[in-house]
């Protein structure tokens, strides 16, 4: 038993690693727990296109029919995103039950970044990550996007994490399990539809080539774990905070009266800040994806040139 007794490298996608070709990952779970259908497969569709536009081969990552794949068809992202909520969402400490029972499954960033390393692919585009949630110490909800990024070595791009999650407290876990957060051109922790937020990032690098030699260097000298690179959603679709922060606080109060925990906590908030704030949200969301694909493509080209 192999690892490739359970993974299937899209051709396209194995051809391009073979060759030292720029490769980026996509995850799932944004697809069928993210946002509505059918934008959400209109947006999947569009964030492949942009690599592609951008030099790069997408990647993206599901569990379909039990099979670990690194590249899926338009078939196979049109079922994630019309089934929607009915697909598992699935984290590390699910992939196993999903396999065995050769079920279907959207992969979230920390299942999406396990992947991607079984595959051999270095960088992944995301539009937030998951944290450290807002009252974890009597909770204890903590993404395990964290515990994976700790150990696993992928480059995540995404636009900071969004502020239904305590950004003070992810930043402090991820310190102490080694993980960089990275600023793209910017000095401060974006928090994903605003541009900015009360934290500071750990280094800022103002180029993919710079990010692509930290990342070598982390791999030449063995230090296990990925990194973070913060990328501000652009000007132009970035959100009024007092907007974004009225509907955050309803939908924590709605999850808490509705006691809503565990792995449905991520969707039920994503799902009500999406429909307490209108399509305004939806729309920078998925301006802030695309953006986030540009940089993952540019990142992962210069990576392979130093790889070269
Ligand atoms: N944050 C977003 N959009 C998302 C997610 C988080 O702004 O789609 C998804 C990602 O797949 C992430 C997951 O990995 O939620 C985290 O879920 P949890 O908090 O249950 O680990
Ligand atoms: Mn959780």
């Amino acid at each position: 038993m192999t690892l490739a007794t359970h993974l299937d490298i899209h051709p396209e996608v194995a051809t391009a690693l073979a060759a030292n070709r720029p490769v980026v990952a996509l995850e799932s779970t944004i697809i069928s727990h993210g946002m509505p259908y059918p934008q959400n497969v209109e947006t999947a569709l569009k964030v492949e296109a942009e690599v592609r536009a951008h030099g790069a081969v997408p990647a993206t990552i599901a569990i379909i029919k039990g099979r670990l794949k690194a590249g899926l068809t338009p078939e196979d992202i049109e079922h994630l995103g019309k089934s929607g909520r009915d697909v598992v969402k699935v984290s590390r400490r699910d992939i196993p039950f999903i396999v065995a029972a050769g079920k279907t499954g959207a992969t979230t960033v920390a299942s999406t970044m396990i992947v991607a390393h079984m595959a051999g692919i270095r960088v992944f585009a995301t539009g937030g990550i998951g944290g450290v949630h807002r009252g974890a110490e009597r909770s204890f909800d903590v993404s395990a996007d964290l515990q994976e990024l700790a150990q696993t070595p992928v480059t995540v791009v995404c636009a900071g994490a969004k502020s239904i999650l305590d950004l003070g407290l992810t930043l402090e876990y991820l310190e102490t399990h080694g993980v960089p957060v990275i600023g793209y051109r910017t000095d401060q922790l974006p928090a994903f539809f605003t541009r900015d937020s009360a934290f500071g990032v750990d280094y800022r690098l103002d180029e993919a080539a710079d990010i692509a030699a930290a990342m070598k260097a982390k791999q030449d000298l063995q230090l296990k774990g990925g990194m973070v690179v913060a990328n501000p959603i652009p000007e132009a679709f970035a959100m009024p905070r007092d907007k974004i922060d009225a509907a955050i606080e309803q939908a924590l109060a709605e999850a808490v009266e509705q006691k809503i925990g565990g792995k449905e906590s991520t969707p039920f908030l994503l799902a009500r800040v999406c429909e307490l704030t209108g399509g305004n949200s939806l729309a920078a969301n998925i301006q802030l994806v695309l953006n986030n694909a540009r940089l993952a493509s540019a990142i992962a080209a210069r990576y392979c040139e130093l790889a070269a």
